[in-house]
């Protein structure tokens, strides 16, 4: 393997004492946790697009990064570079997964048949590396924002020749997936939204991207593709109003497309965040309805108000969010995937293994505490109190459907003015930090 990161050693755990800032703090992969390896119950994954293809640019200025392996003759070449790059760099960190875009991997040719072409040719290069290095597949998906054809949307595009371009795509992404042992295939809407009514015929164009979905499934089933589909929401940005706003949304769409049974929900914290939710909040919209498929892991900035995708390093919310997974039952096939990017004046690639390390240790330090919460049990403890009138007499009666509005009154007029209880919000807070 040509090497990218040539100063760069296998990162150890060292333990929370140490001060070698190339060394894990709190990620001891093999530490068991509730009986799961700290590795099993994160499946970290390194995305593709941001770590790899991301060039520091934003819009106000042009890429600043310069990566060693962007220095090929040729973009198959540096597809190629890029792609030792990834492996070298996920063997380094030791995370057991990836993740990508079919164009982040394979460039877009001068033709379909060179794009499908430049896919299959690097799918099989990666294949190689998996067997090598042991890295998998979380998951993939196909770019269907990028490219100028895109800019009225993909599968809600009014053109369905534009449909058609997108169903291609989207069928090569499914075999590469295949083709790699995925465990499951992402679809993210970036363009499925709409700059404003007065083009856009939103009826139409909900009932469009449900059929793809439908042809979706069914071409999954065809070739045999066994893996999860997921649906990432995200309110807006590059297009306002998207129809996949949050998770909520998400699960009624797939409701009323009869899509429900096949896919689950790829929660991204920021994604959240920018709907005016807690990344928490998604998560238990998701894992209370036995939806949650995998987590794209990453932080926005309050004070900048977009989708900054910065790596987590922010203790309070995440150990939130391991205390929802923990308590559901985990991410199924799913995993967390840092779809983050470094700061764009953070312009070493060593910074890419800060910003990993750190995202890493932040997640272990919230599944410890997420545990101790759980192990403690006072605040399970509150809530299960809190609620204890429906386990029995006419709380349980109501919920399954032996009372009625008259018997309720009844009821109400018995018992008299009901004392409200103390929702103790600042002491569970404080059990929180207390196990941070
Ligand atoms: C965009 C985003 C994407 C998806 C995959 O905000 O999160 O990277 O995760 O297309
Ligand atoms: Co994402």
């Amino acid at each position: 393997m040509s090497e990218f990161f040539p100063d760069i050693k296998k990162i150890e755990f060292e333990g929370k004492d140490s001060r070698n800032p190339l060394a894990f703090k709190y990620y001891d992969a093999k530490r068991m946790v509730a009986g799961k390896t700290m590795e099993d119950h994160m499946r970290f994954a390194v995305a593709y697009w941001h770590t790899f293809k991301s060039t520091g640019s934003d819009p106000f200025g042009a890429g600043v990064f310069d990566r060693p392996w962007n220095k090929g003759a040729t973009p198959m070449a540096i597809a190629e570079d890029t792609m030792a790059a990834n492996f070298e760099f996920i063997t380094k960190l030791g995370v057991p997964y990836y993740c990508f875009h079919d164009r982040d991997m394979a460039p877009e040719g001068e033709t379909f048949a060179e794009s499908i072409s430049n896919l299959e040719t690097l799918v099989a290069k990666a294949k190689v590396y998996q067997k090598e290095t042991g890295v998998k597949l979380l998951w993939a998906t196909a770019n269907l924002f990028s490219h100028p054809r895109y800019v009225h949307g993909a599968a809600s595009n009014p053109d369905p020749h534009v449909v058609a371009c997108c169903a291609m795509q989207v069928r090569r992404a499914l075999d590469a997936v295949k083709e790699l042992g995925g465990e499951n295939y992402v679809f993210w809407g970036g363009r499925e939204g709409y700059e404003t009514l007065l083009n856009t015929e939103m009826k139409r164009e909900r009932e469009q991207i449900a059929a793809f979905f439908h042809m979706c499934v069914d071409y999954a089933k065809k070739i045999g593709f066994t893996g999860q589909f997921l649906i990432e929401p995200k309110p807006h940005e590059p297009t306002k109003h998207q129809y996949d706003f949050d998770a909520a949304t998400v699960l009624g769409f797939l409701r009323e497309f009869d899509l429900y049974d096949d896919f689950k929900v790829n929660v991204e914290a920021n994604h959240a965040t920018l709907a005016g939710h807690t990344f928490e909040h998604d998560l238990m919209v998701c894992a209370t309805a036995g939806k949650l498929g995998n987590i794209d892991a990453n932080m926005g900035d309050p004070t900048l108000g977009w989708d900054t995708d910065q790596f987590p390093t922010d203790i309070n919310p995440i150990t939130r969010a391991m205390l929802v997974v923990l308590e559901y039952g985990g991410m199924g096939t799913g995993g967390l995937n840092f779809d983050a990017k470094v700061r764009r004046g953070s312009l070493d690639t060593i910074d890419l293994f800060y910003a990993h390390i750190g995202g890493m240790d932040t997640f272990a330090r919230g599944l410890l505490a997420a545990q101790s919460i759980i192990d403690e049990g006072q605040i399970t403890e509150f809530r299960q109190n809190r609620y204890v009138g429906w386990d029995k007499d006419f709380g349980k009666s109501m919920l399954e459907g032996k009372q009625t509005l008259e018997s309720m009154e009844a009821k109400a007029l018995e018992l008299g003015e009901p004392k409200a209880e103390s929702g103790r919000q600042e002491m569970l807070e404080n059990i929180l930090i207390s196990a941070i």
